[in-house]
């Protein structure tokens, strides 16, 4: 395909969906884009994530793009930073920075229906003006800090794990942990053993499963870069290992949450030796529910003598420490917020207004909802990455990511090869895919207990209900039926 400099496309982010969209554009010939990026640096949450022990649950050799492999990873599970340094490397390989507009965030994006394009407004005013939009602003972004009285009133210091500070030394410090989720099982058992004493506030234990984490030698390595077969053939084992162990993570099924709960249970066993300290670290709710963890060192990290578990609830945090409902105040020199995130999917990211002057929120005032969780109608030509219902909770996100980028990319060839004015999802087949997403939702184990996955209303607007395979399979091909088509 020729170069056009008369067919701009924006891609908002530049995390792992936006670089990714940009390197299958380039491949494809297509060079006319631009990446905006509000913060410094490129990745996402890989920049952002950097506190102790921070590192992907899901085995790297997956967790990478398929079309940039990477024999050089140096342990199973790559770490927050080593994965930063692959994305550099993707944006280096392919000279994306040409096409990037660090420090700048798109505040307003808006639709004309006259020209088919939509105007993006940064924060500095300007604007740009796109043919195409690709949304890569990622689902758990912005930290989420709990609503505990006094938490502004502590006098130590507070950290959350999403924006770590890495000037505030925790060494010989009395640390407290507050949350006990995917990044508290990672941050917990990495600073156990430096600080003075610490306690993790637990409001409610979660399912943790073993990680079999392990260092990849450099014989390996350098075999793998010499014979990326191998590495292929890894990629395909870790991926379809994770598909067919989804179920038990994904169904709502007695027989196989139990399958996950005896995992869960045995690695309890391994870790902690206490009976009472093992019941209060047992959930009581569903195996995959939420979130499932994943570690090996989380549980075993309370057999420390410094470590302690408190799982009475929370009433306030004190200039000295944190209160809990038994009266007794946990003094501490640090607090650190393993709180998660605000989930992006709530409302649109900045104003997104679309055809007819609809606002992207107005549209998903019910719940966020999206065909194939990239189009919505009524915003043409505005491409979502990581959209609503996409997630997984089984497998790598990438693997949803990479299907997201090639749907997007044959609209995109469709539209500049035929000159479309727009490509807009007809509202009827949105909502046909959203009830069928819905229903099978019913099937599915996430609606037995609370989680982020929910929204208030107990709608699950995340995740996918079902294989990565298949979602892959479903997007495979643009069916230009499915879209009410505008020439010029
Ligand atoms: O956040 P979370 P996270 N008082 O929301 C507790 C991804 N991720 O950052 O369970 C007391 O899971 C809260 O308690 P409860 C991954 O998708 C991936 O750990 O609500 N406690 C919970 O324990 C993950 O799912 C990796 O009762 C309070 C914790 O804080 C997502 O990010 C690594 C509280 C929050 O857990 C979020 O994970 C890390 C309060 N007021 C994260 N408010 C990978 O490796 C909240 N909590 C890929």
């Amino acid at each position: 395909m020729q170069h056009r400099d008369d067919f701009p496309i924006a891609i908002i982010g530049a995390g792992f969906s936006g670089i990714g969209a940009a390197v299958q554009l380039i491949k494809a010939g297509i060079h006319s884009f631009t990446i905006f990026e509000r913060a410094g640096e490129i990745g996402g949450t890989w920049r952002d994530n950097t506190y102790p022990g921070c590192a992907c649950d899901v085995p790297s050799h997956v967790y990478s793009f398929s079309f940039e492999q990477n024999p050089n990873w140096t342990r199973r599970y790559a770490t927050s930073w080593e994965i930063q340094e692959y994305l550099l490397g993707v944006v280096d390989k392919h000279q994306l920075r040409e096409h990037m507009k660090l420090n700048t965030e798109i505040v307003e994006a808006r639709f004309d229906e006259a020209s088919g394009t939509w105007t993006l407004t940064t924060d500095d005013d300007d604007t740009f003006t796109a043919r195409v939009v690709i949304a890569g602003v990622g689902g758990l972004v912005d930290p989420s800090y709990p609503s505990i009285e006094g938490l502004a009133g502590f006098e130590g210091d507070m950290i959350h794990t999403a924006r770590w500070n890495h000037d505030v030394d925790l060494a010989k410090k009395r640390v407290a942990v507050i949350g006990t989720g995917a990044s508290a099982v990672q941050v917990v058992p990495s600073i156990a053993s430096m600080v003075s004493t610490l306690k993790v506030f637990q409001r409610t234990p979660g399912w943790v499963v073993p990680k079999a984490d392990r260092l990849y030698p450099k014989r390996l390595r350098r075999f793998l870069a010499r014979f990326p077969f191998f590495l292929r053939i890894s990629r395909f084992m870790k991926y379809w290992l994770s598909e067919l162990r989804g179920p038990i993570v994904f169904l709502d099924s007695a027989i196989l949450s139990k399958i996950g709960t005896h995992i869960s249970m045995w690695n309890l066993r391994q870790q902690v030796r206490d009976p009472a300290l093992r019941e209060k670290l047992t959930p009581d709710f569903q195996f995959g529910c939420k979130r499932v963890l994943v570690s090996d060192d989380y549980w075993a990290a309370f057999e420390q003598e410094n470590v302690e578990l408190v799982s009475n609830p929370i009433t306030a945090i004190e200039r000295q420490g944190i209160r809990t409902s038994d009266g007794t105040l946990h003094e501490a020199d640090a607090i650190v917020l393993a709180t998660g995130f605000k989930l992006g999917l709530v409302s649109a990211p900045f104003p997104v207004i679309g055809r007819g002057g609809r606002a992207l929120d107005d549209a998903w005032k019910r719940g966020a909802v999206a065909y194939k969780g990239m189009t919505v109608a009524g915003f043409p030509n505005w491409f979502i990455m990581m959209g609503p219902n996409t997630g997984p909770g089984h497998t790598s996100v990438l693997v949803y990511t990479e299907a997201q980028i090639s749907h997007a990319l044959q609209a995109i060839k469709k539209i500049m090869a035929e000159n479309l004015k727009c490509m807009d999802v007809r509202q009827e087949v949105q909502d046909r895919y959203n009830d069928g997403i819905q229903k099978r939702m019913k099937r599915m184990v996430w609606s037995g207990c609370e989680s982020w996955y929910l929204s208030e209303d107990g709608t699950n607007h995340s995740l996918y209900p079902g294989f990565a395979a298949e979602y892959v399979l479903r997007t495979r091909e643009l069916h230009p039926r499915d879209y009410e088509i505008t020439h010029f």
